[in-house]
């Protein structure tokens, strides 16, 4: 009789580990870390137009408040050339900016093709 009942405490573990409760954990766990991978100073754009072997993209773009800027429409430079291959013209983009000795690159672009 022992024997059976603690089999049973097994299987109704098992089965609380497989529970909506442990899903909700992890969507819980989950939301918290897409929180956290997207800080404040991610920004809206569109891609207008992109330049790879100069490695600028013209981006038109809202208001990006880590650089007090106001929405228009602007080239920006990249550091690492591949961030380009990750988007086309008229994608929606979040993306990072920038500005170092007066020029304004972009350092992260996500969201594109
Ligand atoms: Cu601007």
């Amino acid at each position: 009789m022992k024997k059976i009942h603690s089999a049973a405490l097994i299987v109704s573990l098992i089965a609380a580990l497989g529970s909506p409760i442990g899903a909700m954990a992890q969507a819980n766990g989950q939301a918290v870390a897409i929180k956290a991978a997207e800080p404040a100073d991610l920004s809206d754009g569109e891609v207008k137009k992109i330049d790879k072997d100069a490695g600028k993209i013209t981006l038109k773009h809202g208001d990006i408040k880590n650089l007090d800027m106001p929405g228009m429409t602007m080239v920006f430079g990249v550091k690492d050339k591949s961030l380009l291959d990750t988007v086309k013209a008229g994608d929606k983009v979040k993306f990072k900016a920038t500005s170092e000795s007066g020029k304004l690159f972009v350092t992260e672009i996500h969201g594109g093709k």
